[in-house]
């Protein structure tokens, strides 16, 4: 998405109490966090903004001063303003077991994908493992290259037993919401991370350059009885995605009881 798409007069909006000026630092603030302003990218002069929102000057100034402050930009003097680098990150908690379209509608993202296939098919012998299937049962497969306020953040390949989704095409934006339709929705989770450099033809698909660093991810989700309802492995772009995992020290032992003390 272009500075342009974003600073898109006809979706800024005015209406309401807030001041413009915490509007337009909200608006370069989501941008920035969803990608569609990438790091070290030049904003448009602060005229230039003013008549593409149709604000004043002064507030689009009192903005980026902000803006600067909060460092989500950075000002070079002589050459104008900059996302500042290492903003815009999408922090993602581990502990909670969420779908993308959820995670990103949260943040006020929209949410859309491409298709890489999907079908059924026979699983291959790790996917046969994982899912703890019997032989010659079929997987419905779902690869998408998944993206949030028009970027790209992730592909990923989900594989679900077919007896749980016989018909692929029940899968439109979300495949939690197809689940859900069906009652098998995943209410556990086991994921497992790894740092991975993209090969070629993910990087393309993800706008970057062959060998960018990438989250490889794989994630195992369960049904309240036991049963794998979910495989799926998915590459997360790594200049873009924080997992962030709240850690706690477990529970004090209960004390054991005095000596000499008896119900
Ligand atoms: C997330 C999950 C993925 C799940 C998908 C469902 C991670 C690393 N992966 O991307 O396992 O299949 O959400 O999303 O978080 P959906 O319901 O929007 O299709």
């Amino acid at each position: 998405m272009s500075a342009h798409a974003v600073f898109d007069r006809s979706r800024f909006d005015t209406s309401g109490p807030t001041p413009l000026y915490l509007r337009l630092r909200k608006l370069v603030r989501d941008a920035v966090t969803a990608g569609q302003l990438p790091e070290a990218d030049a904003l448009p002069g602060e005229r230039e903004l003013a008549d593409m929102l149709g604000v004043s000057r002064v507030t689009v100034r009192k903005a980026i001063e902000g803006l600067v402050d909060e460092g989500v930009l950075v000002q070079r003097r002589g050459s104008g303003t900059y996302v500042a680098p290492r903003q815009g990150r999408i922090e993602q908690p581990l502990s909670r077991l969420t779908s993308f379209t959820q995670d990103m509608q949260s943040r006020g993202l929209d949410t859309d994908a491409t298709w890489l296939d999907r079908s059924v098919s026979l699983p291959s012998p790790e996917e046969a493992m994982v899912l703890a299937l019997s032989p010659g049962e079929q997987v419905s497969r779902f690869h998408r290259l998944r993206r949030a306020g028009g970027t790209p953040l992730a592909l990923e390949l989900a594989v679900v037993p077919r007896k749980f989704l016989p018909d692929p095409s029940e899968v439109d934006a979300s495949l939690y919401t197809a689940l859900g339709r069906r009652g098998v929705r995943p209410v556990r989770a086991l994921q497992r991370l790894q740092a991975t450099a993209l090969l070629a033809f993910e990087a393309g698909l993800l706008g970057l350059p062959e060998g960018s660093p990438a989250l490889f991810i794989q994630r195992v989700s369960y049904l309240p009885d036991g049963r794998v309802v979910e495989f799926t492995r998915s590459h997360y772009r790594g200049d873009t995605y924080d997992f962030v995992a709240e850690l706690t020290v477990s529970a004090a032992p209960a004390e054991p009881p005095s000596p000499g003390v008896h119900a």
